[in-house]
Formats: C-alpha cells, sequence, structure tokens
C-alpha cells in the first residue's frame, strides 16, 4: 500500500479473511486493545473486539478514498448537517464488507452470537428525526457511488433523550452515548481549531477588526462510512467542543489560573447535548453558538485543506461545494464572507460571487415555526460581526431587488433579511436562499409549494435556483440490514447487486407471479411479525397475534402528523367491535411509537392519550384479542429496523401540504407495507410509481385544504354531523380512557372541536372508509400480497443513491472518484 508519496518499507495486503484469520484478529483486539482473555470477556468486550476488527478492514479503503481524492485534486463537496442520526454501524460495516456470515462463523466457534451482540451496540441519537436520518442515508449513498464529498456535524456529547413512559406518560431521561466508548470513531488530536464568539467591532478605514471576547477550541473526530462491497469509505467529521488548551483569557491574565480552569466546563458546553425540538426555533443562545460552532470549525478545516491541496484561494468556487442542510448552518454564508473579506483580503463582490458559487441549500420543511430567525440583539452579542455582514449583504441585495425587480416597500419589507419590529430578527431561510445558487425542496410537491408559499418572493426574483430532488433511503440499511430474508430472496431471484443499484428490483417483475416467490412474501413478512410480536412481549408484556394487520405509525410526535387522526379511527373501530361483537373482524395490532418534543403540551398529550386507550382497550375482553393497540417506547434508528419490516400498513397520514416529504414511507413500501396516505409529501410519488391499486390514499388535496382555511373552517360543525365521531370525541373528552383523571383530555378535544388547525375532522370520515378498504383487501390475502410485492418492486426511484446521483448532476456538479485507479 502506498500512503501519499510514501512507500511503506512493507507491503500490506488487506487480508482475505477466513473464518479462522478472522476469529484471531478478533481475539486479537480482544486482547491487547481492550485488555480482556476471552474467558472473562463480557458481550460488550466481543462487540467491541469485533468493531475493531471490523474498523481495521474498512480503513484501508478509506485511507485510498482520500487519498484518491487529494490526487485528483477533485471538486468536492462538503454536506453541513447539525443532525446525523447514523444508527448502529456492526451489521451495516460487516454487510458493506461482505463479511456478515464469516463473522457469525467466527464468533459462533467463539461461543459468541452474532446478533445479540450487535443487540449491544449503542444507536447514537444525534439527529431528532427525518432530517437527520436523511443526512445519514446521504452519506451512505455518498460513499457507495464514491462521491468526493464529506459530511461535517456535531458530536453532541448527549444525543436525543431517551424516552421512558411512565403511568402512560413520557419522561426524559438523559442519552449518555458515549459512556460505553465509541470504538468507530478516530479522535484527530492534531485538528483542532479556535472559534471565537463575542466582544466587539471597531472600522480601520474600511477594514472591519472583530476583537472577540471568548474563544474555544473544536477538536475532530472521524467516523468512518463504508462504501457498499467499493473498498471505500466516506468520512464524518464531527466536532467537539473542547477546552484544554484554552482558558477564560481575562481570568488567566488576572493571574486566576484555577477560575480559568474551571470555567473549562461551560465552555465544553457547547457540544454538550442535542436540542431535541425540532417543531419550534425558539431562538436559544446555546443553539446559536451550536450552530456557529459547526460552521467555523468546518470552513476553517475546508479552507486549510483548499490551501494545502491548491496554494491558493483564487479557485476556491471550482473546487469546494458547501450544502447546508436546512437553514441551521446558513451561518456559513456570513462567516466565509469574513474570512474571504476581513482575513484574506478579497473585495466583497469577489467574495460574494464566490459565496453565492459555493452555497446551496435544502429546505425541508413548511411550518413557518420551524422557520428560524434570530434576535438582532442576540446575534449582536455573540456574532457582532456576522450580524455586520448579514446587514450588508441585505443592502446590496435590496439595492438588486429595487433595481431590477420591484421597489414596492411591501414586498421589501417581506424580502428582507431583517424582520423589523420592536423585536427585529434575522431570517435565516432568507439569508440561505440569497447566498446559495441552489434551493432544492426534499418531494415534487413538496418544492412546488415552497416557490408558491414560503419563498414565493424569491422565487420571483431568482425563479432559476428552485429545484426539486425527491428524498430517498439506502437500501442497505433498510432492506439488507433490517430485512435479511426478503434480501435474501432479492438475492435468489436477481444476484445481489440491487444492493448497489436498486433499479434492478426491476428484474424481479419477472419472476413475480411465480408461486414460490408469492408464498415468500407472506411468509417473511410473518417472520418479521413475530419478532417484532417477541420484542413487545418481552419488552411492554403485551402479546400480539402475528396473523393480526399489523398497522404502524412511528415517527416524531407533531399535531401537523396527526397521529390523533390514528386514534380517532381506533376508537370508533373499537365502538364498531363492541356494538357488533360477532362480526368476522380482521384482526388488527395498532402500533404507534415516537418522542414529543419536551415542551410540547399537545404532543405529550396524545402519547399519554395513546397509552391510556391502550390500556383500555387491551384489557377488554370483549374483543377477544381482536383488537391491540401498542405504543413502542423510544424510537430510534434501531428500532425502526426492527419495527418496519414488520408492518403490513403504513400510516403516512399528515395534513396535505404540511409533510415535506417524509422518508419512512419509503422504507414501508420497500419492506412490503401498503400506504394508507394522504396526498401530502412523497406519498404522492409513491402512488405514482405503485399505482392507484396498491396503495390507500384518502383525504382533502392541498387545494381542499386550502379552500376549507379560505372559506372559515368549522371542526364543530363535522363533529356534529358525525355521529361516530361525535361518540368518539365524547367518549373520550368525559374520560371514558382517563377514569382517574376525567378532564384529562378535555383540552386537547376542545381544541379539535373549535380549531383543528390541522383539519382531523375533515378528513375523519374518508380515513374511516379508507380503513375498511383496508380491512377488505386484507381479507383477500392473494390480493394484499399482490400489492405488497408491487409495493417492493415499485421502489426503486427511492434509493438514496438516485438522490445523491441528481444533487451531485444538478446541484454540486461533481463526478464519482475513480476508485481503485
Ligand atoms: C428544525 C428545528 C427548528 C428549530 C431548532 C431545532 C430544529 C431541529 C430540526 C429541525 C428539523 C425540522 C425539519 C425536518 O426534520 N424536516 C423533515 O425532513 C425530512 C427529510 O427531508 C422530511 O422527510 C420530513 O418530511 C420533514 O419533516
Amino acid at each position: 500500500m502506498v500512503i501519499d508519496n510514501i512507500d511503506f518499507p512493507f507491503s500490506y495486503n488487506r487480508p482475505e479473511h477466513t473464518t479462522d484469520s478472522l476469529k484471531k484478529a478478533i481475539v486479537y483486539k480482544l486482547i491487547f486493545l481492550i485488555g480482556r482473555s476471552p474467558q472473562e470477556a463480557s458481550q460488550r468486550d466481543w462487540l467491541n473486539a469485533t468493531l475493531y476488527a471490523v474498523r481495521d478492514l474498512v480503513t484501508e479503503g478509506w485511507i485510498s478514498t482520500a487519498r484518491q481524492a487529494r490526487a485528483d485534486e477533485t471538486r468536492r463537496v462538503y454536506y453541513l448537517s447539525m443532525e446525523f442520526l447514523i444508527g448502529r454501524t456492526l451489521s451495516n460495516a460487516l454487510i458493506a464488507e461482505g463479511l456478515y456470515d464469516l463473522a457469525k462463523d467466527a464468533l459462533s466457534e467463539l461461543k459468541v452470537d452474532l446478533e445479540e451482540i450487535l443487540e449491544k451496540e449503542v444507536d447514537p441519537g444525534l439527529g431528532n428525526g427525518g432530517l437527520g436520518r436523511l443526512a445519514a442515508c446521504f452519506m451512505d449513498s455518498i460513499a457507495t457511488l464514491g462521491i468526493p464529498a464529506m459530511g461535517y456535524g456535531i458530536r453532541y456529547e448527549y444525543g436525543m433523550f431517551r424516552q421512558k413512559i411512565e403511568d402512560g406518560r413520557q419522561v426524559e431521561k438523559p442519552d449518555a452515548w458515549l459512556e460505553k466508548g465509541a470504538p468507530w470513531e478516530f479522535m484527530r488530536p492534531s485538528k483542532r481549531f479556535h472559534i471565537r464568539f463575542g466582544g466587539h467591532i471597531y472600522f480601520e478605514g474600511k477594514k472591519c477588526i472583530w476583537n472577540h471576547g471568548e474563544e474555544i477550541t473544536a477538536l475532530a473526530y472521524d467516523q468512518m462510512i463504508p462504501g457498499y462491497d467499493n473498498d471505500s469509505a466516506a468520512t464524518l467529521r464531527l466536532w467537539s467542543a473542547y477546552a484544554g488548551d484554552v482558558f477564560n483569557l481575562q481570568d488567566f491574565n488576572r493571574g486566576d489560573y484555577f477560575r480559568a480552569i474551571e470555567n473549562r466546563s461551560s465552555t465544553e458546553n457547547v457540544s454538550r447535548v442535542l436540542y431535541p425540538d425540532d417543531s419550534t426555533s425558539a431562538g436559544r443562545e446555546l443553539r446559536l453558538r451550536q450552530e456557529y460552532f459547526l460552521v467555523s470549525a468546518s470552513l476553517q478545516d475546508i479552507l486549510k485543506r483548499h490551501k494545502r491541496t491548491h496554494g491558493t484561494l483564487e479557485n476556491l468556487a471550482d473546487k469546494v461545494a458547501i450544502h447546508l442542510n436546512d437553514t441551521h448552518p446558513a451561518l456559513a454564508i456570513p462567516e466565509l464572507m469574513y474570512i474571504l473579506v476581513d482575513q484574506e483580503g478579497f473585495s466583497w463582490q469577489h467574495a460574494w460571487d464566490m459565496c453565492r458559487r459555493i452555497f446551496s441549500y435544502t429546505c425541508h420543511t413548511l411550518m413557518s415555526e420551524a422557520l428560524e430567525t434570530w434576535p438582532v440583539e442576540m446575534m449582536a452579542k455573540i456574532l457582532p460581526r456576522h450580524l455586520q455582514i448579514i446587514f450588508e449583504i441585505n443592502d446590496h441585495f435590496l439595492d438588486y431587488v429595487r433595481k431590477h425587480v420591484t421597489d414596492e416597500h411591501d414586498f421589501i419589507r417581506r424580502v428582507s433579511l431583517i424582520e423589523e419590529g420592536d423585536y427585529r430578527k434575522v431570517r435565516m431561510g432568507w439569508l440561505s436562499v440569497v447566498g446559495s445558487h441552489k434551493i432544492n425542496g426534499v418531494a415534487a410537491i413538496h418544492s412546488d409549494l415552497m416557490v408558491t408559499s414560503t419563498f414565493a418572493d424569491f422565487a420571483r426574483i431568482y425563479p432559476e435556483r428552485f429545484t426539486n430532488v425527491t428524498n430517498g433511503i439506502t437500501p442497505r440499511r433498510w432492506i439488507a440490514v433490517a430485512n435479511p430474508d426478503l434480501s435474501a430472496l432479492f438475492d435468489k431471484y436477481i444476484g445481489k447487486e440491487w444492493r448497489r443499484d436498486l433499479s434492478q428490483l426491476e428484474q424481479l417483475k419477472a419472476h413475480i407471479q411465480k408461486a414460490d416467490f408469492k408464498a415468500a412474501i407472506p411468509q417473511i413478512k410473518y417472520a418479521n411479525k413475530v419478532r417484532l410480536a417477541e420484542y413487545v412481549k418481552k419488552t411492554l408484556g403485551i402479546e400480539l397475534d402475528p396473523n393480526a394487520l399489523f398497522d404502524v405509525q412511528v415517527k416524531r410526535i407533531h399535531e401537523y402528523k396527526r397521529q390523533i387522526l390514528n386514534v380517532l379511527h381506533i376508537v370508533t373501530r373499537y365502538n364498531e367491535m363492541l356494538a357488533n361483537p360477532e362480526k368476522d373482524w380482521t384482526p388488527r395490532v395498532f402500533i404507534l411509537a415516537g418522542k414529543a418534543a419536551s415542551a410540547y403540551y399537545a404532543a405529550k398529550q396524545t402519547i399519554h392519550l395513546i397509552n391510556d386507550v391502550a390500556n383500555i382497550i387491551n384489557n377488554d375482553e370483549r374483543l377477544k384479542g381482536r383488537l391491540k393497540v401498542v405504543f413502542i417506547p423510544n424510537y430510534s434508528v434501531s428500532l425502526a429496523q426492527l419495527i418496519i419490516p414488520a408492518a403490513d400498513i403504513s400510516e403516512q397520514i399528515s395534513l396535505a401540504g404540511t409533510e415535506a416529504s417524509g422518508t419512512s414511507n419509503m422504507k414501508f413500501a420497500l419492506n412490503g407495507a401498503l400506504t394508507l396516505g394522504t396526498l401530502d409529501g412523497a406519498n404522492v410519488e409513491i402512488l405514482e410509481n405503485v399505482g392507484n391499486d396498491h396503495i390507500f390514499i384518502f383525504g382533502n388535496t392541498v387545494e381542499q385544504v386550502e379552500a376549507l382555511r379560505r372559506q372559515g373552517y368549522r371542526p364543530f360543525e363535522i363533529y356534529q354531523a358525525d355521529e361516530q365521531l361525535r361518540q368518539v370525541v365524547d367518549q373520550i373528552t368525559s374520560g371514558y380512557f382517563s377514569p382517574n383523571d376525567p378532564n384529562r383530555y378535555q383540552d386537547l378535544l376542545n381544541n379539535l372541536c373549535y380549531h383543528d388547525y390541522y383539519q382531523a375532522f375533515a378528513d375523519y370520515r374518508s380515513y374511516v372508509e379508507a380503513q375498511k378498504a383496508v380491512d377488505v383487501k386484507y381479507q383477500d390475502q392473494a390480493a394484499w400480497v399482490e400489492s405488497a410485492i408491487q409495493n417492493i418492486v415499485n421502489m426503486s426511484f427511492f434509493s438514496s443513491d438516485r438522490t445523491i446521483a441528481e444533487y451531485a448532476e444538478k446541484i454540486w456538479k461533481v463526478e464519482p472518484l475513480k476508485l481503485g485507479a
């Protein structure tokens, strides 16, 4: 192996492992890296030893990928994201390296069960939900396609809280994921950058000087993201705040050494904990510091690398593309201006032209509450120079608009980067649009709505900047790792290449009418349901019948996602079953999971209600076990891998126009669940791909939702007119499911009756009817299996490999590396 220009004095070839050699490698790690003998090793020790052994194998490809990128002097992409929800690494790495079976055999000879130790691995929760998981799927595709790209994020010491359910209520517990060690990461003691905050600015002539008040250090930790079977790996670099070589300068200068050290822990707060609320932009100072911390460390690193390779910043915009995953890293725009203008002496115009060629931005939401803004006062305190730069960007931008678009006062007020009023705010979405050459939404309908609602004014100014790139998911984790039986079935008919190229699922179409293929699909689903039922039995003590239809809604708890609509239907069904106990009811299991932001009252109430309803229904003998409701605590990537392959119905029931894309909808369909959904987000494209007969669509369209809002929506009238709905609402309000606290849900339900912002009542009837159609279809097992198959074989569009190829071509303008060249 050759590293850079230095020929190693010996040649190192990646071992082609046999069971025996892998066994030795694992035992070697156990003894010499972990310091345990096989006799006294715990399950975790074995897990870590195996992780280290596999890590060695990935490392070589990783180093050579980096070398290739340097040698090619190619244009590179940097994906900036406050969240990466990567999930467990070992099983994914074993599959990428083609070592899963070998590792299983090797460990079994050591009397260790691979599946058991896999379950011991921590699942780092460094993200809230969809946005963070998408970033992880993207890293997987970047590695597999060999795109010259790297991810930058924060190494939070505490990830998303662990959710416990106590007396039906969500309780948050800290997630100290690093406590058990993080064998997959490489600490990079030499990769450290100073991050500055506070202080004040002054001008010397035209030159602005920022005298910062505080300084902390960002320290890099690298994770390898193995590509699938390509001897290559991408890098995810996570920054950790470190106070080791930085003191509070004032204390130190005053000679107060002890105070200076004492303050270290507050300095390190910056990377202490993931902000666990993805529903509102609360404008918290620590969050602003986190965002700047990510941006400043990453940009310093990017520019240092660029200078080392190219010796100049002149060609920066040719060689660097920086992608903003939502507005969270949008400070990268003023930060790059700060570096280029203040530090490197570029003219404003030159620097700004470079910025716009470098940045691109993905918008992930239409919810106005989640659009980030920062109070001008807060930014002035923490980042005075950046605020000043933003003002200047705004001046130039508004000049342009006045000259070339319109000088209409209201338009200027609307598009200004600064929201005026008693509390002036910086609008990060506007800043991201103005500073980027491309802005994309994450599903066709979302991208369309983006340019007619949130960014309508900007679409008028810069129509050519807006585009769509529909989200995708990695087939490695979501089929190969999560559903090994389905993977084996694919392998049997079309070989193994689908893992790299999901369009090969098309080839399955030649086989789907074969009796053994048709028979295998429900068998695999059944086995996955058994697996999930065992987990539920073990952890919650609830018995589930794997023959029942598993109806699943797993995602963050949010009013717009309408878990409440699901509950309304569950209670409706309960009432109908009690009214007609002898009818031939299709047995159903409703499975829900998801976390509520800790300050989000309505979401927490919803969790409580689900558990209260579950408690009454699961204990009602009259139902004879034909109806069950389970709330599975602590939804996470690893739980998703267990739950999704076991689903028959995928609930995607957000109000049309609110869910930007959704990505679990794709995972479910690819695993053979039928979608029950509204015409929202990527559901629309799933419908286009699977066809009307294989999906259950209900509810109002975006246009109907808007019309209803315009007319004045009156949910109370719907309540009055619909007898079943009335019964359900009255039951919940009167405490049927909360006899010890009968008023518990009055607020929640009153809100629905009189406001119902997300129009659950409006879609209730159509949802209940769609649920009946689900029952009817499930009775016809042959038809159901046919639909499940049509879902599976028509999902190739939703591979994140396709998504990343689109970004590379349309937005980043990069080509894959010539791996192995
Ligand atoms: C928003 C905020 C707002 C303020 C501070 C903290 C914070 C953290 C995360 C977020 C993210 C909200 C946006 C989001 O997760 N969007 C989801 O993105 C998915 C991937 O594109 C998409 O499938 C979902 O439909 C969309 O809700």
